[in-house]
């Protein structure tokens, strides 16, 4: 998502922070690299014009370019600019306080309604709600069995009628079964046709006077980039929307729609579309995905995480363990004790920059086994052998794998990998290892200055 974006800031933003003080020529020059990326990501020309304008007056204050820091007060002030395009403040589903309430889904073919539709319902009935799903396109005939199909799936009724009965006439019987069903949300799919046309507009505008939703959601494929700004406008413009819902981000590589539609619209986007399986919907975080965009993933998060986890005191114990080659296997175990305590690896990894992509290849439950049969050895062990691990012999190892539920061979393979990390350590501690090594066990918070320094 967004990756060229992405890329192409970075490389400003580097340029930029490597000169130390800046002079208006230098932030000229940064804005016009930055324009042009925008421009690449089939960025609205109006909203490039607009943001950049915003950043230049911020960015030539003296305040900006006497700090200590200028090129990062830069990237702070684009950050924040970016977060306003995108909408400032997170943008939910608004229910009505009589339920049920109601979400239209509107858009094109092929945009998504369909599946977001069932992507809604499904995440509404995680959060304890109970949805209905009507099927008001009839101009398709397979378009039903779709939804009932995927509906079906994750467990949620859906209410249809005979192609022939007039959407409006089904959405008038759906809402007299939801309340029979005492269903707190109502989520109509409706017809999407290629290109905006009066026929659709009329039958949307009759659906959406006989349901009077809460929420008028319109799908717009991201993949689409500009058309998608036209697209929105005019169906704002005809039958009023709430929210915009982006889906495909997960296949776009530029973000021009979603980096547009917002202001030119002024209609909030409320989710975004990550894939094609069901759970993939997201509520859209402008926030977050102007880190994204920034390329700084959710490390500050990640470092908040870290700092909150880490005991400063216990870090500092392991170092001075470290340089004297004191690490036992009772630091071991406390290590990966801690190091879980920061969440799963697919977690951790979704936060760090470029790295997201690998987070659902992880094997999630994997780590939290492993720790357990890590803790189980330890723990069986006497405190002589957590210390002193040498003295574990063929009899030792048998009574500790009795003990932990495990076998000789697991006993052997956590001992073989303590070894090498003492190994590991003791390079260290004769100063044969690159520097970077020693971060893998010094503290976050130290870890994160060295970066900074880098
Ligand atoms: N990669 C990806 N594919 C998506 C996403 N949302 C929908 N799709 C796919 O896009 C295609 C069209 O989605 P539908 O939900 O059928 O679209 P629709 O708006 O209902 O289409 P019509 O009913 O023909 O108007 C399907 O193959 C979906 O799986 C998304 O966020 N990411
Ligand atoms: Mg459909």
């Amino acid at each position: 998502m967004l990756e060229v974006l992405t890329q192409k800031l970075s490389k400003v933003f580097d340029r930029l922070s490597g000169k130390g003080k800046l002079n208006e020529g230098d932030i000229d020059e940064a804005l016009r690299q930055v324009r042009l990326a925008l421009l690449e990501a089939d960025v609205n020309f109006k909203v490039v014009k607009e943001f950049l304008s915003k950043i230049k007056e911020r960015a030539m204050s003296a305040e900006v370019l006497h700090s200590l820091t200028p090129a990062q007060q830069v990237i702070k002030i684009v950050n924040e600019e970016l977060i306003a395009i995108l909408g400032k403040e997170p943008s939910c589903l608004a229910p009505v306080s009589h339920p049920p309430s109601v979400a239209l889904l509107v858009g094109l073919q092929g945009s998504g309604k369909t599946t977001t539709a069932v992507k809604l319902a499904a995440q509404l009935k995680q959060a304890g709600q109970r949805p209905l799903l009507v099927a008001a396109d009839i101009r398709r005939p397979a378009a039903i069995e779709q939804l009932k199909l995927l509906a079906k799936e994750q467990d949620i009724p859906v209410y249809s009628e005979d192609g022939k009965v007039a959407p409006t006439t089904i959405c008038e019987h759906a809402l007299k079964e939801s309340k029979e069903r005492a269903s707190t949300w109502v989520i109509v799919d409706t017809q999407g046709r290629l290109h905006i046309d009066e026929a659709m507009m009329t039958e949307l505008a009759d659906v959406k006077f006989a349901l009077q939703p809460s929420e008028v959601l319109l799908t717009v494929d991201a993949m689409t980039g500009q058309d998608a700004v036209s697209v929105a406008q005019e169906f704002h413009s005809r039958i009023g929307l709430t929210g915009l819902i982006l889906t495909k981000m997960d296949g776009d590589a530029r973000g021009g729609a979603a980096l547009s539609i917002r202001f030119i619209t002024g209609v909030p986007i409320k989710f975004m579309g990550t894939g094609e399986k069901i759970d993939a919907l997201e509520p859209f975080y402008p926030d977050r995905l102007t880190s994204r965009i920034l390329g700084m993933g959710d490390m500050l998060t990640f470092i908040e995480q870290a700092e909150r986890t880490f005991d400063q005191q216990q870090a500092k114990d392991l170092e001075k363990k470290l340089h004297t080659g004191g690490f036992d296997l009772e630091d071991l175990l406390n290590q990966m004790r801690q190091i879980h305590k920061m969440g799963s690896l697919g977690q951790l990894v979704e936060m760090i920059p470029g790295f997201s992509k690998f987070a659902p290849h992880l094997p999630d439950d994997k780590g939290e086994k492993q720790l357990k049969k890590v803790e189980a050895i330890i723990l069986s062990m006497t405190c002589e052998e957590r210390h002193n691990p040498t003295i574990i012999n063929g009899s030792r190892r048998r009574r500790i794998a009795r003990g932990s539920g495990t076998t000789p061979k697991d006993v052997n393979q956590l001992l073989n990998q303590f070894y090498q990390v003492q190994k590991l350590t003791r390079s260290l501690t004769q100063g044969k290892l690159p520097g970077g090594m020693m971060n893998m066990f010094t503290s976050p918070r130290q870890r994160s200055y060295k970066m900074r320094e880098d």
